[in-house]
C-alpha cells in the first residue's frame, strides 16, 4: 500500500500542539526533526480528533497501517467514513467523484451554484447525455447506491459566509475544489467572460483558502490545476511536476545555481489557463503562510463518460458536453463522427496534450485523498496517463468509428482560432502518481472511445447531438475576431500515423 508508512503527521484528524513555530513552514518531517534535534526549545506533539483517549503523543509514532481509523481499500489505506467535501459537485468531475468516493465508504458533502448548467445554456448548448436535477440525483444515489450526500446550493465566492458555516458544520477531512470554470474558449469570448472566469476561479479559490485557514487548517485541499499552465516549451525542455527536481541546475554566464524545489515556469495558453496559474501561486503562498496542505493536480484533457457508478442508473449519469466551449477534443471528435462532420483539427493538428480517462482520473483522486500532504506542503502531480497529438487522436477516433461502427468518418484541418503552437516538442513527466501513489491506468483510450461511440449512437443521445449540430464549429478567436473558422484540406493520416510507434501507448 502506497500510504502504509504515512503517520499522524499526514493525517487530517491530527491536532498539532507543542512548542513550535507553525509558521516556519519546515514542510517536511525530516526538516522538522533536524530543527527539533538542534534546539531543546522546540518540540511537537499531536492529539487525535478521532481517538481523544490517546492524549498527547508523538505524531510520527503511529502509521496508517497501525491505526484502526485507517482501513485498507484498493486505493491505499483510507480513513473510516472519511469526510470529503466536493466543491462543484454538480459538474462533470464533481458528480462522478461524489459517487465514486461514496462507494468506497467516504461520507460525502458538496456544494454547487449550478454555474456550469447556466454557462452551457448561455452558449446555446446542452449536455448530450441527459442529466437529472440535483434533487433527483441525490435521491437516486441513495436509492441505487446507498450513498447519502449532504448538499447545499452555495456560491463559494458570493456566499463565502455560508460556505464557511457549512465547512464548520461538516469539518471535512479533505476538500476537493472543482468549483471553477474549466473552459479556455469561454474565457476568450470577450471582456465580460474573461472577467467572469478570472473572478470565479481566482477569487473563489482565494476566499476558500482563508476559510480553510480559519476553520479546518488540517484538512487536505485537492485543487484542480491544469497541464495547460505549463504551456508547450519550444526548447523541448521537460515539463516537470510543478517544481524543478532536486538536481536541476541553471547555467548562465559561466556560473550555476540549483533550481531544485522552485516552481517551474508557467506559460498558459488562454485566460482560463492563466486563472489556474494565479491559483497555483495563491495556494502555494497559503501553504507557506498558514501551514495548509494541498495537492495541485495538473490534469490533462479528460475524455469519456463511464464509471460503474454513473452507469448504474440513468439518473446517476454525469454530463457530457461537445460544444466549442465545454466539449474537450476527444469527446467532440466522437460527436462529430456520429454527426458525419469531418473531425476538426485546429491548425496543423500537431499540438500534443496529455490525456486521461474519466475513470482513471477518479482513481488518481482517491489515491491522493488517501495520502494527505504534510502540514505546510504544497505538492504537485501531473495527472495524465498518455500523450497524443490531435492528429493521432483524430486518427484513432476515425479508425474506431469506421471499423467498429461503420461510420464514414473524415478528418479535416480547419483554421486554428487559438493562439498556440500547433507543432512543438513535448516531453512531460508523469511519474509521481504511478510511482508514489500506486496509480495504474485501467482504461485504454481505444476502449473508452468505443464506449463513447456506443453511448452516442443510442437514439436518446444521438438526437440530442443532432439538435446541437450548430454549436460544433468554433467561432471564438483568441485574436478577438468573430467568425466561423474556414475548413481547409481533408487528411488521410493512415501512413503518417501508422509508422509512428508512440501512438496509442498509454504509458511511456
Ligand atoms: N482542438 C482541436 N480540435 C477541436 C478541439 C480542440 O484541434 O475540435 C485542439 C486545441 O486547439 C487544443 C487541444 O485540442 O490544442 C485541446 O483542446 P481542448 O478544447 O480539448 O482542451 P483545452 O482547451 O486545453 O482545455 C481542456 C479542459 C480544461 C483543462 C485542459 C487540460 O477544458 O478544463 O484544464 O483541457 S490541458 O489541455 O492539458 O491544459
Amino acid at each position: 500500500m502506497h500510504n502504509a508508512k504515512c503517520t499522524c503527521w499526514n493525517c487530517p484528524a491530527i491536532n498539532l500542539a507543542g512548542k513550535v513555530d507553525f509558521r516556519a513552514c519546515g514542510q517536511s518531517v525530516k526538516q522538522f526533526e533536524k530543527t527539533a534535534d538542534s534546539s531543546q526549545e522546540t518540540y511537537i506533539m499531536a492529539e487525535c480528533k478521532r481517538r481523544p483517549e490517546l492524549g498527547l503523543y508523538d505524531p510520527m509514532g503511529i502509521t496508517f497501517e497501525e491505526c484502526p481509523e485507517w482501513q485498507e481499500t484498493p486505493y491505499g489505506y483510507l480513513l473510516n467514513n472519511m469526510r470529503v467535501m466536493i466543491l462543484g459537485i454538480d459538474g462533470y468531475l464533481g458528480w462522478t467523484l461524489a459517487l465514486w468516493l461514496g462507494s468506497v465508504g467516504c461520507q460525502i458533502s458538496g456544494v454547487d451554484n449550478y454555474n456550469r448548467r447556466s454557462w452551457v445554456k448561455e452558449r446555446g448548448a446542452h449536455t448530450v447525455v441527459p442529466i437529472a436535477r440535483m434533487n433527483e440525483r441525490l435521491h437516486a444515489a441513495k436509492e441505487v447506491l446507498k450513498i447519502s450526500i449532504n448538499f447545499r446550493q452555495i456560491d463559494i465566492l458570493a456566499e463565502r459566509q455560508r460556505l464557511k458555516e457549512f465547512i464548520d458544520e461538516v469539518k471535512p477531512e479533505a476538500i476537493i475544489h472543482y468549483a471553477e470554470c474549466p473552459s479556455a474558449p469561454f474565457s476568450m469570448i470577450d471582456v465580460e467572460h474573461a472577467i467572469e472566469v478570472q473572478k470565479n476561479n481566482v477569487l473563489g479559490t482565494l476566499a476558500l483558502l482563508f476559510t480553510i485557514r480559519d476553520v479546518v487548517p488540517e484538512t487536505s485541499l485537492l485543487k484542480l490545476g491544469t497541464m495547460g499552465e505549463y504551456g508547450t516549451p519550444l526548447t523541448g525542455r521537460p515539463i516537470f511536476e510543478g517544481m524543478f527536481p532536486a538536481d536541476a541546475v541553471l547555467h548562465w554566464d559561466d556560473r550555476e545555481w540549483s533550481l531544485g524545489g522552485e516552481i517551474t515556469p508557467r506559460d498558459p495558453v488562454s485566460l482560463y489557463h492563466t486563472s489556474k496559474v494565479q491559483d497555483t501561486f495563491n495556494v502555494y503562498e497559503a501553504c507557506k503562510y498558514w501551514w495548509l496542505r494541498s495537492y495541485d493536480i495538473m490534469q490533462g484533457v479528460i475524455f469519456g463518460v463511464h464509471t460503474d457508478q454513473t452507469a448504474a442508473d440513468a439518473r446517476l449519469r454525469t454530463r457530457m458536453d461537445i460544444d466549442e466551449y465545454f466539449g474537450t477534443i476527444a469527446n467532440r471528435f466522437v460527436a462529430q463522427a456520429v454527426l458525419g462532420i469531418p473531425l476538426t483539427l485546429y491548425g496543423l493538428g500537431r499540438q500534443v496534450r496529455g490525456f486521461i480517462a474519466l475513470e482513471d482520473a477518479m482513481q488518481c483522486m482517491t489515491r491522493l485523498i488517501a495520502s494527505p500532504p504534510e502540514p505546510g506542503q504544497y505538492a504537485v502531480v501531473n495527472q495524465i496517463s498518455g500523450v497524443f497529438s490531435a492528429r493521432q487522436l483524430a486518427y484513432l477516433v476515425a479508425r474506431i468509428g469506421r471499423k467498429q461502427f461503420n461510420l464514414p468518418v473524415q478528418i479535416q484541418r480547419v483554421e486554428n482560432p487559438r493562439i498556440e503552437a500547433d507543432e512543438h516538442p513535448f516531453e512531460v513527466l508523469y511519474e509521481k502518481l504511478p510511482k508514489e501513489y500506486g496509480f495504474e491506468p485501467n482504461v485504454s483510450i481505444e476502449e473508452e472511445i468505443h464506449r463513447m461511440f456506443k453511448l452516442f449512437m443510442t437514439p436518446e443521445v444521438k438526437v440530442r447531438i443532432e439538435e446541437k449540430r450548430h454549436v460544433i464549429m468554433p467561432k471564438t478567436w483568441w485574436s478577438g475576431a468573430k467568425r466561423e473558422v474556414a475548413r481547409l484540406e481533408l487528411l488521410d493520416l493512415k501512413s503518417e500515423i501508422e509508422k509512428d510507434e508512440r501512438v496509442f501507448t498509454i504509458n511511456r
